[in-house]
């Protein structure tokens, strides 16, 4: 199904020489990874990842948290990049060419970015395949397998967590920092499967707008975005993206 590119948006991606990208679950969806807002599956139905994704949550029941990460660790393994992941990555290599800088915010934590080649990435939530300790803060690349769940930190013996940032945890710094100067220095913003609910990440799209980018909006549903963006494509990441890439390789 031929997806409608409006024309101004492929003129205004043309001429960009800083696009910035917010992506969101949705962009994994297509690669089997669910989204937050779909049903957790099967054991973990139970449980809402608000719910799962805290640091009360891991001091409450640490087992149970470290069991959840394993689960998705093991179901984002198995996972690959989906055309999507891969369209931002070959976007960002034809902008490289002409000399303008493509910036990629995810606020995914599966890697899946990475894996499809982009290079000029900005993880907002960490990334679930790198491990810390949640009492010295050090991060742990392998640990001894002494039946303990969670598994204990090598320096200081404490309990090991994913290298994720959970709800009520500030964002790593320099990565907000960095996210936030590119949605206020490109010339066109695109916001690709998110529901754009969780804070500070939903407000990078507003604060592109307010500098007078270019908001582009990629999501098959409405979000709170949707009213304010300059163009709104509705579909899966996994078609449009690669649609977009394609109609700018046409002069
Ligand atoms: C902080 C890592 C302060 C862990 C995640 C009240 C009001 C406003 C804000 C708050 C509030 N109360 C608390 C807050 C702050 C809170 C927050 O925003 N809460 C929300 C729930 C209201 N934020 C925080 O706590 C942040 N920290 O504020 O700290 C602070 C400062 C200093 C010192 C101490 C503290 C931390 C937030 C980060 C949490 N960690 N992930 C993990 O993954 O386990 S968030 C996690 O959920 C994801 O990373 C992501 O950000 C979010 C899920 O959102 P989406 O990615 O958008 O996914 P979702 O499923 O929602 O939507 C999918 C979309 O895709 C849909 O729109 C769908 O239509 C679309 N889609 C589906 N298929 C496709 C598609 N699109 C394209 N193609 C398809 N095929
Ligand atoms: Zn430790």
């Amino acid at each position: 199904m031929p997806i409608g590119l409006p024309a101004e948006l492929l003129v205004a991606l043309r001429r960009a020489r800083r696009v910035a990208a917010l992506t969101g679950a949705g962009v994994s969806a297509e690669s089997g990874v669910p989204t937050f807002r779909d049903a957790q599956t099967g054991l973990w139905s139970q449980y809402r990842p608000e719910a799962l994704a805290t640091p009360q949550a891991f001091q409450r029941d640490p087992k149970l948290v470290w069991e959840w990460y394993a689960w998705r660790r093991e179901l984002v393994g198995r996972a690959r990049p989906n055309p999507g992941h891969l369209a931002l990555a070959e976007f960002e290599r034809r902008l490289a060419q002409r000399g303008a800088v493509f910036t990629l915010i995810t606020q995914n934590v599966d890697g899946l970015h990475a894996q499809a080649g982009s290079q000029n990435l900005i993880e907002l939530h960490g990334n679930l395949q790198r491990t810390k300790c949640f009492d010295c803060g050090r991060p742990a690349e392998t640990w001894a397998e002494d039946g303990s769940v969670p598994p204990r930190c090598p320096a200081c013996g404490g309990r090991l967590r994913p290298d994720v940032v959970w709800f009520n945890e500030a964002l790593p710094p320099e990565a907000l920092t960095a996210a936030f100067e590119a949605a206020q220095a490109c010339d066109v913003f695109l916001s690709v499967g998110t529901s754009g609910l969780v804070e500070p990440a939903a407000s990078l799209p507003f604060e592109a707008l307010r500098r007078g980018a270019v908001v582009a909006e990629v999501n098959p549903h409405e979000t709170p975005l949707s009213a304010h963006a300059t163009f709104v494509l509705v579909g899966p990441a996994g078609e449009v993206l690669p649609a977009l890439v394609q109609a700018l390789s046409r002069q």
